[in-house]
């Protein structure tokens, strides 16, 4: 770790002054007198989208994603941050098994970077992979706050071992801008395996008619859609050759949509989910990601041409969800063909014919929306409780080193990406499909289905468990695990 001579003398001029050199020299941490290994900074900024769209919003670093940032597993890293904005910050960093005082969560205890202020912190990055770091703010009705924002950008731990053969890597972080209101919105119906649940279904339909305003509530659509910060057709191309292997890391960075991928007349080799590599490598013919998933896939360049990797939603990608993939030598508009429906099973990529491990403990949790029940904006319930901010509930207890299985009812028909703070969970069932060996931090829980994890509780301090989307964590969806 580099240390900056400066700030230690200034450091050790200081202590002297106070006069005590003997206990500055004993009980300094090195924490403090180090130049930090990074610096992130929280400000207001613009994003050129395209030449006609230039967005203002909040971001890391005066640009859109937010810095790539390289650590290496367990080596401890220094981040500065610093908040240029009017109101409190949270820098979460996503899929890390790091303490509570630094995963970037206000209800785990981590202390708010403070407005025009600076807060330093330091971790030993884990695990290996392919992780993200965003903003952990409840943004409620504000769509200027929270992840609505592009407080967004993509953490590479190095792994011991090379993940596979590629000739070499691209990240791509998606995200839509100009967010608004409407009442109701689209969900894209076709994205998962599984079938709805009877069961669940008339749980749904007795909350709706329990609902006093009879209204739905408000969802969250945009305007703009970009892939590392710029429209369709506005950035630089995927330059490739003919028989290059290339891995992309896929970062599904919405405040809330689930999002497609395709790239017609290829395929994808999915490597790892969430940064953890699969148990089974699989071929896929385009990628479903739920907000905050992660894809890493290997995609052979074996379809020379000019083609469009983008969006299925045709409204989506013709608004800017996608990026062009140019061959050398390879002239002409960009070509999109539609994909056949491909329906997402995470259990293609598990070990075959094995069942989870066995819990210590299942704890049950029944999903309710409740329309239009705080000033238009549907609450969310688990077990019949809204998480609270002021009572900081519902909360479990949890031992150390116990294995606990979750198994969710969704008691609605929205697409949940279910997310754990500070660990990783084993999928156990999923669409129906029992698995087992996927490695994930966060999970979609189709409409009206059921989904099962396990995790280990590995990682004491309160852990923060939620639903990703920004609108259903802000009304309600989420609760606490604490260790006993
Ligand atoms: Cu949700």
């Amino acid at each position: 770790m580099p240390i900056d001579r400066r700030a230690l003398l200034q450091g050790a001029a200081l202590a002297s002054l106070a006069g005590a050199s003997m206990r500055f020299a004993q009980a300094q941490t090195p924490v403090d007198a180090v130049k930090a290994d990074y610096t992130l900074r929280i400000a207001n900024g613009l994003v050129e989208l395209a030449p006609d769209h230039i967005v203002s919003t909040t971001l890391y670093n005066n640009q859109f994603p937010g810095p790539l940032l390289r650590f290496r597993e367990g080596q401890r890293v220094v981040v500065d941050i610093h908040n240029d904005t009017d109101t409190p910050e949270l820098v979460h960093w996503h899929g890390q098994m790091i303490p509570s005082e630094v995963d970037g969560a206000v209800e785990e205890g981590t202390p708010f970077v403070p407005a025009h202020g600076m807060r330093r912190i330091s971790f030993t990055p884990k695990p290996s992979g392919f992780r993200f770091y965003h903003t952990h703010v409840a943004a409620g009705g504000d769509l200027g706050r929270g992840t609505y924002t592009g407080q967004a950008g993509p953490v590479y731990i190095e792994p011991r071992n090379d993940p596979g053969a590629y000739d070499r890597e691209i990240f791509l972080v998606l995200k839509e801008f100009m967010p608004s209101f409407s009442r109701g919105g689209d969900m894209a119906m076709d994205a998962l395996i599984g079938t709805p649940i009877k069961a669940l279904q008339d749980m749904g339909a007795a909350a709706d008619a329990a609902a006093h305003d009879k209204t739905k509530g408000f969802e969250v659509g945009y305007d703009l859609f970009a892939i590392n910060g710029r429209m369709l057709g506005h950035g630089e191309p995927v330059r490739v050759k003919q028989g290059e292997r290339v891995l992309f890391h896929v970062l599904n960075a919405s405040a809330g949509e689930t999002r497609s991928l395709a790239l017609p007349g290829h395929s994808f080799r999915i490597v790892a989910l969430d940064g953890n590599p699969v148990p089974r490598e699989a071929e896929v013919p385009l990628l479903w990601l739920g907000t905050a998933e992660r894809i890493s896939a290997i995609v052979e360049m074996n379809h020379p041409g000019v083609w469009i990797m983008g969006d299925l939603a045709d409204d989506d990608r013709g608004h800017g969800m996608g990026i062009v993939v140019e061959y050398a030598d390879q002239k002409g508009e960009p070509q999109w063909i539609k994909p056949k429906p491909f329906r997402w099973d995470y259990s293609l990529f598990g070990k075959p014919g094995v069942e989870a491990t066995s819990p210590d403990e299942t704890i049950e949790f029944t999903i309710l929306k409740h329309n239009a029940a705080l000033d238009g904006f549907n609450q969310w319930t688990l077990n019949g409780e809204a998480f609270s901010m002021d009572t900081m509930k519902p909360v479990y207890r949890i031992e150390q080193g116990r294995r606990y299985r979750l198994k969710f009812r969704n008691g609605s028909d929205d697409i949940h990406p279910l997310h754990l703070h500070r660990h990783s969970f084993e999928l156990v069932r999923v669409g129906g499909k029992l698995t087992a060996g996927v490695i994930k931090d966060v999970v979609m829980l189709g409409g009206f289905q059921e989904a099962e994890f396990d995790f280990v509780a590995d990682n004491p301090g309160p852990t923060l468990f939620h639903c990703h989307q920004q609108l259903h964590m802000d009304f309600g969806f989420m609760a606490l695990f604490n260790y006993a």
